[in-house]
């Protein structure tokens, strides 16, 4: 049991900026009280989810949601907080420029824009200290004929190549893959095996990053995990929940056991302590439900899937799974999966001096009605900005 608490007390989940702001869908941004009108009170608000918690040390910027002056003077700020800052995220499709597509487009001079963009989030790292490029690209097409689909192919590796080699010793590319949405016909990195084809092409500093959000129906994540994590070319996740599409709800909260059965792999996998250098991130919006409360559960989420996968009897599966007993290798599986983790998770955060009970506690704490009272007029994420 303690190589279980260990772990769970090792895990890292990184949060993202843009949760904590106002989000909404292309019909409609909702506003809620109190959310956050600069990037020091998104990291205000990731920092009470630490305090909360005790697994969420890092906060994942967007540029330019994020834009400051000085990104140094941002990560002090975020220190003297208690978190740190973490993955830089691109935005090269909020610009009308970008209509064709951003590092794909047929206009060499879009092209070089968005490249530009690239690399000015790498100098945004440097001074961050992060180590991680997040790259996810809109681009691709919505009919056919309309671009040709090798060129595109094309430029995106030479954009890629460009940034990859600004890349410090110390800072790798994840990348991003998106089945749709917003091109409906093609996409330029529309899945893991075109993102692994050109992490591999790069180098060993570029991974591919799992948005779980962005497969098809019924795609067997857990494969894909397996897969590049075998290969070394996991980089991260980008955790959320979908029913349908890019739904962007609480992780865990659509399909628990889906969540479950990645976290089993990465623990097959030797990949949950954060010096193997897998990013665990949250991308999600939270629309209609109050955003603090919802990234705590969505934290609690990660850990009560990770804790479950954790407690898989990996000797009894394997040897179940050399005898070829199909149902005693499902047992095991299953049994782990169906334990309730929440009394070992409240234990540990009290022998962490935590609240066991993280909402209650979030409640409790009268933070809700203090930035309700002091920040009138808060920001939108980003979407429909
Ligand atoms: C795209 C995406 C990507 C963006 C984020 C805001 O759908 O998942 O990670 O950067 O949403
Ligand atoms: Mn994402
Ligand atoms: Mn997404």
């Amino acid at each position: 049991m303690t190589a279980v608490t260990d772990a769970l007390r090792r895990q890292e989940i990184e949060l993202p900026s843009w949760a904590f702001g106002n989000s909404g869908t292309r019909f409609k941004v909702f506003s809620q009280p109190g959310v956050p009108r600069s990037p020091e009170e998104k990291i205000d608000d990731a920092a009470v989810v630490h305090r909360l918690t005790g697994v969420a040390p890092s906060v994942a910027l967007h540029i330019p949601w994020d834009k400051v002056d000085d990104y140094a003077a941002l990560s002090a700020y975020a220190k003297e907080q208690g978190v740190r800052l973490g993955a830089i995220n691109t935005n090269v499709f909020q610009d009308e420029d970008y209509k064709l597509g951003s590092v794909t487009n047929p206009d060499p001079r879009i092209r070089r824009k968005a490249t530009d963009h690239l690399l000015e989030a790498v100098d945004i790292m440097d001074q961050t200290g992060s180590r991680d490029l997040k790259l996810w690209f809109s681009d691709g097409t919505n009919y056919p004929g309309q671009d040709d689909i090798w060129d595109r192919q094309d430029r995106l590796a030479a954009a890629l190549r460009e940034t990859y080699d600004r890349l410090g010793e110390h800072q790798r590319i994840l990348l991003e893959y998106k089945l749709f949405e917003p091109a409906f016909y093609t996409t330029d990195v529309p899945d893991w095996g075109t993102s692994y084809a050109h992490c591999l092409e790069l180098g060993p500093k570029a991974t591919v990053c799992i948005d779980t959000g962005h497969h098809a129906p019924g795609t067997n994540i857990e494969f894909i995990v397996a897969f590049l994590l075998r290969a070394g070319r996991l980089g991260a996740f980008d955790f959320n929940s979908r029913f349908y599409a890019d739904d962007d709800l609480m992780v865990g909260s659509a399909d628990p056991f889906q969540l479950f059965r990645i976290m089993n792999e990465i623990v097959r996998g030797d990949a949950l302590d954060p010096a193997n250098g897998i990013a665990f991130m949250l991308d999600q919006c939270h629309n209609i439900e109050a955003k603090i409360p919802a990234i705590i559960r969505s934290v609690m989420n990660v850990q009560e899937a990770t804790a479950k996968a954790l407690l898989v009897d990996r000797a009894a599966l394997r040897e179940a799974q050399q005898g070829g007993d199909v149902l005693a290798a499902n047992a095991v599986l299953m049994d782990a999966y169906n334990t309730d983790v929440r009394p070992l998770l409240a234990e540990l955060r009290i022998e962490q001096g935590l609240d066991p009970d993280p909402i209650a506690a979030y409640r409790h704490s009268g933070y809700a009605e203090k930035i309700t009272a002091e920040r009138a007029d808060g920001q939108q994420a980003g979407w429909g900005a």
